[in-house]
C-alpha cells in the first residue's frame, strides 16, 4: 500500500492543477490527452482509489470490473451520461459532476451559437477567407435572421436553459420553453418564460435551443418529424448532447432548406461529425466547447478535485450524484 492514495487523471488538465493533486496523491495522469480504450481504462481503474474523468470516459460495469479499491469517479462535466450510475452504485463507487460553475459560460455560448447561425457569421467569414467578399451583394446577400423581438424556444429548462432565457429577455425576445417538469411560477417569472408543449414550441419558435440531458428518453428528441414542424426561417442550436438531435435528419433538412440554419456544439458519435453536416454552409460547428473558458474550465477541474478529495478523506463530496451511497 502506498502512503498517498492513488488517483487517475484520465485526460490532460491544467499543469498547476495536476501539480497540486500530486502533492496529496500518487497520480497516474494522461497528459497526452489520448482517449483510453475500454481495456486501458479498466486497467487504470484497477489500481486507484479515485479518478478524475471527462465525458470521454465511459464508467460502466466493464470499466469497474477490476476496480477493487475505487471509491470515487469525479466527472469534470455537469452532464454524466458517460456514467452508468446504477453500476457505479452497485460497485460502491461515488459518482460526482460539476454543476453550477459552468452555467453562465455555457448559456453565453448557446446564445453565441444562436447568433452565429442566425446572422451567418462563420459562413460570411469563410467568404472573406476565400477572397470572395467582392462576390457578395452588399444589399441582399448574405442576409440573416433577427434575434431581437423574435420567439426563443428552449427545450430543457434547467440552470443553463434558464440562463439562456434570461439572456433572451435582454434581446426583447418572447421566451417559451418545454421541460419534463414545469418550473414554479416564481422561476417562470424570473426568466420571463411561458411553458408550452414541445410541438407548439417547435411551431412557434424562431430560434430553438436544446439543453436537455441525454437519456434513452431524449435520444433523437429532434428528428425529421420534429424539424418538419419548425418554421423555414428558424434556427436550431444543440448545446446539450450528441444523440438528442438525429444529425442525419438535420443535415437533410438543412440541405433542403426546410429550416434556415443550425449550430451544434455536440454530435452523435463525437469527435466524429456526420459527413453530410460538413458539406453545408448553413450550419455553425463547434467542437464541444460551450463551457470552455479559462475561468470556467478551471472552476470545473477545481470542483471535481474537491469532490475527489472529500470522498478520499471520508467526507461527503459536494456534488455527489448517487447520494444513496452516503446514507448506507
Ligand atoms: C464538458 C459538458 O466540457 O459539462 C458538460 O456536461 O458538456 C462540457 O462542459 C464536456 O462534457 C467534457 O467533459
Amino acid at each position: 500500500m502506498s502512503a498517498k492514495p492513488r488517483i487517475l487523471v484520465a485526460r490532460a488538465i491544467f499543469p498547476d492543477a495536476l501539480a497540486k493533486l500530486e502533492e496529496s496523491f500518487e497520480v497516474q495522469s494522461n497528459q497526452t490527452d489520448e482517449v483510453f480504450s475500454p481495456d486501458q481504462l479498466r486497467n487504470h481503474l484497477a489500481n486507484v482509489e479515485g479518478a478524475l474523468v471527462f465525458g470521454s470516459e465511459r464508467i460502466d460495469q466493464n470499466a469497474l470490473s477490476d476496480a477493487k479499491h475505487l471509491k470515487i469517479v469525479a466527472n469534470i462535466s455537469v452532464g454524466y451520461n458517460n456514467f452508468d450510475v446504477p453500476a457505479m452504485t452497485a460497485a460502491g463507487v461515488m459518482a460526482t459532476n460539476t454543476p453550477d460553475v459552468l452555467t453562465d459560460s455555457t448559456a453565453d455560448f448557446g446564445f453565441a451559437l444562436m447568433m452565429a447561425a442566425a446572422r451567418r457569421i462563420t459562413e460570411s467569414e469563410h467568404w472573406i477567407r476565400k477572397g470572395q467578399w467582392d462576390k457578395m451583394s452588399i444589399v441582399y446577400n448574405p442576409l440573416g435572421m433577427d434575434l431581437h423581438h423574435t420567439t426563443l424556444g428552449i427545450i430543457g429548462m434547467g440552470r443553463i436553459g434558464q440562463g439562456i432565457a434570461k439572456r433572451g429577455l435582454g434581446f426583447g425576445m418572447n421566451v417559451i420553453y418545454n421541460n419534463r417538469k414545469r418550473l414554479s411560477t416564481e422561476d417562470e417569472k424570473a426568466c420571463g418564460a411561458r411553458y408550452v408543449d414541445k410541438e407548439t414550441l417547435l411551431r412557434e419558435a424562431d430560434h430553438v435551443v436544446l439543453v436537455v440531458p441525454y437519456s434513452a428518453e431524449s435520444h433523437h428528441l429532434i428528428g425529421a418529424k420534429e424539424i418538419a414542424l419548425m418554421k423555414p426561417t428558424a434556427t436550431l442550436v444543440n448545446i446539450a448532447r450528441g444523440g438528442i438531435v438525429d444529425d442525419a435528419a438535420l443535415a437533410a433538412a438543412l440541405k433542403a432548406k426546410t429550416i434556415f440554419a443550425a449550430a451544434l456544439d455536440v454530435y452523435e458519435g463525437e469527435p466524429k461529425v456526420h459527413p453530410e453536416l460538413l458539406k453545408l454552409s448553413n450550419i455553425v460547428l463547434a467542437p464541444h466547447i460551450a463551457s470552455a473558458t479559462e475561468k470556467t474550465r478551471r472552476a470545473m477541474v477545481d470542483l471535481a478535485a474537491r469532490n475527489l478529495r472529500a470522498a478520499l478523506a471520508g467526507e461527503k463530496p459536494p456534488s455527489l450524484i448517487n447520494t444513496e451511497l452516503w446514507q448506507k
